[in-house]
């Protein structure tokens, strides 16, 4: 069986808005109030993720593959803090009164896909299927009303039991915070072999260890184990590295903001853990091949310009064999350190021989770069014929999605256009439309009531 990994983008939402709802994601509250494009926003997504599924058709290397937007405003969470009546009563009493809160149920932050999941393939589990668990992301409210929906997504797409096994979200509480995949990685030697799945967390919250003190660790040891644990992935090819809790007080709120791996490769910063060389040394021996390593020094790369650029916040694409290629963000080619960094990675003898850069500035004024827009999942022939929506993006997937943007997105929203009825009723219709577009079945709230 050969396998081929699926980068899964999430779609931008209509309500993409910058709320500043993210305390310890520095991007994210330094650009609160800024008024937003969720068409723009919708596009460059797109845009990314065809380029790359273009590139991936003529390589035959990888996949590309959408995950739909939630519904925002989110009824459910409002009706659950309390607001009574019909849908334009509960918008217009939360806006009103609770104008905070009312944005947070309107964020569109379900398009950072790096945290909808954890994905082990087939290939690592117990059982030889494909496992899921859609995170619970506790550590920010605006976050944690996801996973309901996520959970129902995969489950729509990935719906046959012989391949798939879902699990729930963990239990919605902070010793259990858990991120998804932004606090994951799989390497592997080869890509049709059993790989090593390595869980970054930002602290162990039962013990008294060392913690970030300024802001929060979202993702815990606990969270990391459980998942281990229900996925069923051998001890000896499971690894665990504490995020460093300097970088996270400066900015650093996921482990993929300061490093990223794919295949036999890690590319991260000297402070991305609290002892790199120990985990270098860990996934080294779990791998039993070599592991190519390129870190970046604080001397050349300060910790607030890796934040500022998200040069770690990159894909990486491609093989050892035939060369990878990173696919960073703009901002990257905006900083002269940055730059400089990018020459050395490409000049030493690692992997690396490209570089591509994306316009994704809607995203990232949120704090969320190329890597937090995609979700990775290892699929074999059996498994891709087994996806039960119109999910993969091919150039007719594309075109309809494009239609569908520029038929229902707004150009310019700020919060207080979302508590208008209206909006809430447009967004309900063109995400009917987007269900039918994607085969994916009545996945949202709207359609089950
Ligand atoms: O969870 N931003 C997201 C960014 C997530 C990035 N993902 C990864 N690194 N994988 C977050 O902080 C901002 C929304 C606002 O502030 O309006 C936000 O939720």
């Amino acid at each position: 069986m050969t396998f081929k990994e699926y980068n899964f983008d999430g779609l931008v939402g209509l309500s993409h808005h910058y709320g500043g709802h993210s305390f310890g994601n520095v991007a994210s509250s330094g650009n609160a109030a800024l008024v937003s494009n969720p068409k723009q926003a919708a596009l460059q997504g797109l845009l990314k993720a065809k380029t790359l599924a273009d590139m991936g058709l003529e390589n035959g290397l990888w996949g590309q593959a959408i995950l739909p937007p939630q519904e925002r405003p989110f009824m459910p969470a409002l009706r659950q803090l309390g607001f009574a009546g019909n849908d334009a009563e509960i918008i217009e009493q939360a806006a009103k009164h609770h104008p905070q809160i009312f944005a947070k149920c309107c964020s569109a932050a379900s398009m950072w896909t790096a945290n909808a999941a954890t994905i082990s393939p087939s290939l690592d589990t117990h059982n030889g299927k494909l496992h899921f668990t859609p995170a619970n992301l506790v550590a920010m409210y605006h976050r944690s009303v996801e996973h309901v929906v996520t959970g129902r997504v995969l489950k729509s797409i990935f719906a046959d039991p012989a391949h798939f096994d879902h699990h729930a979200a963990l239990p919605q509480n902070i010793i259990f915070g858990d991120e998804g995949a932004a606090n994951h990685t799989r390497f592997f030697d080869d890509i049709n072999h059993q790989g090593v799945e390595f869980f970054t967390f930002g602290a162990d919250a039962l013990a008294t260890g060392i913690k970030p003190q300024r802001y929060p660790a979202r993702q815990t040891l606990e969270a990391s184990r459980i998942i281990a644990r229900q996925h069923g992935l051998p001890e000896l090819k499971t690894v665990f590295g504490q995020q460093n809790p300097d970088a996270i007080d400066a900015g650093v709120f996921h482990n993929d903001v300061i490093a990223v791996g794919h295949g036999n490769f890690i590319l991260c910063h000297e402070l991305a853990f609290v002892d790199n060389q120990k985990i270098y040394a860990d996934i080294e021996a779990a791998l039993g091949a070599k592991l190519f390593v390129h870190e970046v020094s604080q001397q050349d790369l300060p910790i607030k310009d890796v934040v500022s650029s998200y040069l770690f916040n990159s894909q990486i694409i491609g093989n050892a064999k035939n060369g990878m290629t990173l696919i960073a963000p703009e901002e990257c080619t905006k900083n002269r350190q940055v730059s400089a960094v990018i020459g050395k990675i490409l000049a030493d003898n690692g992997p690396v021989n490209a570089v591509k850069y994306f316009d994704v500035k809607q995203s990232m004024q949120n704090g969320g770069g190329p890597a937090c827009l995609r979700l990775r999942v290892l699929m074999n022939d059996a498994q891709v014929k087994a996806i039960n929506a119109r999910v993969l993006l091919d150039d007719d997937l594309y075109a309809d999605l494009v239609t569908w943007v520029h038929k229902h997105y707004r150009d310019r929203l700020e919060i207080a256009d979302m508590a208008d009825i209206g909006f809430y009723h447009e967004c309900c219709a063109a995400l009917d439309e987007l269900t039918k577009i994607m085969k994916l079945g009545a996945v949202y709230d709207f359609q089950r009531r």
